[in-house]
């Protein structure tokens, strides 16, 4: 089943929780990253555990290994069941976040390519392929690959195999959510969403893809 994730990237916490609340039937997890936690605090995560849904920090990761470490314990301290982290710092740093992330029985993400027009400039030439090879060494559970290029998607699941890959950059970043599905185990949307008029209503229409 290709999953549908909210990235709730609302500032304020009380109509992040509405938002959330209101797209829960229809979505599979809740994707969280500096914009919320940084206007709200890692609690949060408190405030969605509600719902039964997933959490996913999306972090970014990018630290030595101690200090990556540290990262993803807080994170899963405060109720995540996943974290995001890159790669690009080797596999000793992105390591250490798989590590606590499978200590606490949850997941780790680890970024192969990004879906804006700039990652172009270092995500290609290879180091995506390297990115998502370094996933497979780290024994990721996955990968994040750009729903804007859905033939690099088609090129990097050759490398993770059955790996999960979540996929942002759907609607509002301009991936055709359908066409990426496909291809995918989970689209991550955001404005599409909560942007909508009728965030609930939207999230309905694109769970069509959670098939
Ligand atoms: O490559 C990436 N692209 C991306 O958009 C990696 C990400 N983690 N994201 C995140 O996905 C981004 O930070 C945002 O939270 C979400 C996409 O949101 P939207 O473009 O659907 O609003």
């Amino acid at each position: 089943m290709t999953e549908l994730i909210l990235a709730l990237d609302l500032l304020d916490r009380k109509e992040a929780t509405r938002v959330a609340e209101a797209c829960a039937p229809c979505i599979d997890a809740i994707k969280v990253g500096y914009p919320l936690v940084l206007a709200t605090g890692l609690s949060i995560a408190d405030d969605l555990a509600g719902l039964g849904l997933p959490l996913i920090a999306d972090f970014k990761v990018a630290d030595i290994p101690n200090t990556n470490r540290l990262i993803t314990e807080a994170v899963f301290a405060a109720g995540f069941d996943a974290i995001i982290a890159h790669g690009f710092v080797g596999a000793d740093a992105a390591r250490a976040c798989v590590e606590v992330a499978h200590n606490h029985d949850g997941a780790a993400y680890i970024v192969a390519e990004m879906s804006h027009p700039g990652a172009t400039e270092f995500f290609h030439g290879g180091v995506a392929e390297r990115l998502a090879a370094l996933a497979v060494t780290v024994r990721a559970d996955g990968i994040i690959a750009p729903a804007t290029r859905p033939d690099r998607i088609s090129q990097l699941r050759e490398i993770v195999g059955a790996r999960t890959i979540y996929s942002p950059g759907v609607g509002a970043q301009g991936g055709d959510p359908d066409a990426v599905a496909r291809l995918v185990d989970g689209i991550i949307v955001g404005r599409s969403i909560y942007e909508a008029g009728d965030p609930a209503a939207e999230a309905r229409l694109l769970s069509r893809i959670r098939q």
